[in-house]
């Protein structure tokens, strides 16, 4: 309750914000912070996709389905996979990064391609139950094979981090590939927080039994031989990151995998700047653990010119099926960071086949 007296003091404490000089007034007020459109994040090796808008409402029409897709460069390169496919875009998993913004509604179209039924579930959204939780038996009717739904859109709850995957056989499809990310932007950013690179980074775990055979969801050694970001191990992934010296480097991470894992960066010093898209008070770490359907958001300052690798810190997952890339380097769940102008990453390294 503000009783008059205190009425009084504030009446006279504006008067004088009035009163008072502009210079003497902003120093005693704290500086607001320059605001921004956050930058778009990119997943490297995948598609992104911006649903179509109409009013306020974000449409992604997907399609789960098999196919095959190269995870690795050696022993093997090709597996079959379960995932989900955008019109106009290959199949892959994880799935193309659904992006919105702040404000939109989002709205799901699934068709089911693969041989069972399927649903989808929002992780960390503030889904709507009773239709959108994606839980069969619980929330959801399964989406039978064959079957296409329009699920009613929602509003996400906050922008941050977050993913689709399967609840549905979860035990069998998860681990067949059915999960992906989305994000949803902030509207405006501070400055000094918004990255100039912004990766998003899935983590999987996947046993082919061989070349292009299905996946096999659970090992009878619970090991999974190859260990891939964004669907690829480090090896098969094309070429290095590329970034530039003074860039704020933005890592979003999200563990799709059954197993935890130990994402560990050389070279500088990772800040956790965000959890599920909630800011935390940043902690500088030099690895973090991450455990199955988790999200973390970790920054970096590029300070330190040169080729760096972000890998998993578990020795089995720095190789692919027990073996080791070029030269004996670790590929698995590893990136390599390129400050441009930095000496190239040596090619054999996204060649080398065993
Ligand atoms: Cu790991």
């Amino acid at each position: 309750m503000i009783d008059r007296r205190v009425s009084l003091v504030l009446a006279v404490a504006g008067f004088a914000m009035v009163a008072a000089p502009a210079s003497a007034a902003s120093a005693r007020r704290p500086a607001r912070p320059r605001m921004v459109s956050p930058t778009i994040p990119q997943t490297p090796s995948l598609a992104s996709y911006w649903g179509a808008k109409q009013g306020d409402t974000r449409t992604y029409r997907l399609t789960a389905t098999q196919f095959t897709q190269q995870i690795a460069n050696f022993p093997i390169r090709t597996a079959t996979v379960w995932g989900y496919q955008a019109p106009g875009q290959a199949p892959s998993t994880p799935g193309p990064t659904l992006l919105a913004r702040q404000g939109d509604r989002v709205q799901l179209v699934l068709t089911n391609d693969l041989p069972q039924p399927t649903t989808i579930h929002f992780h960390g959204m503030h889904e709507p139950n009773g239709t959108n939780d994606g839980v069969p038996g619980i929330d959801t009717s399964p989406i039978q094979p064959g079957e296409t739904r329009t699920f009613p859109a929602f509003r996400p709850g906050h922008p941050g981090t977050f993913a689709y995957h399967t609840h549905a056989y979860t035990a069998e499809q998860e681990p067949r590939g059915l999960a992906g990310m989305v994000i949803v932007l902030p509207r405006r950013v501070p400055a000094s927080r918004n990255p100039q690179e912004d990766f998003a980074m899935t983590l999987q775990q996947f046993d082919p039994p061989s070349e292009g055979a299905l996946v096999d969801p659970m090992p009878a050694s619970v090991q999974f031989p190859f260990n891939t970001i964004n669907g690829k191990t480090g090896d098969a992934s094309g070429g290095p990151l590329t970034i530039r010296r003074g860039d704020l480097v933005q890592i979003r991470l999200y563990n799709a995998s059954p197993k935890a894992h130990a994402m560990h960066l050389h070279g500088q010093d990772q800040r956790i700047v965000a959890i599920n898209g909630h800011p935390v008070t940043p902690t500088t770490v030099t690895t973090k653990a991450i455990l199955p359907g988790e999200f973390f958001t970790v920054q970096f300052r590029a300070n330190n010119p040169g080729n760096w690798i972000f890998h998993c810190s578990f020795s089995s997952d720095q190789a692919n099926a027990g073996l080791s890339g070029y030269q004996g380097a670790p590929v698995g769940m590893t990136r390599v960071f390129h400050y441009q102008g930095a000496p190239p990453v040596p090619p054999q390294y996204f060649s080398f086949s065993g």
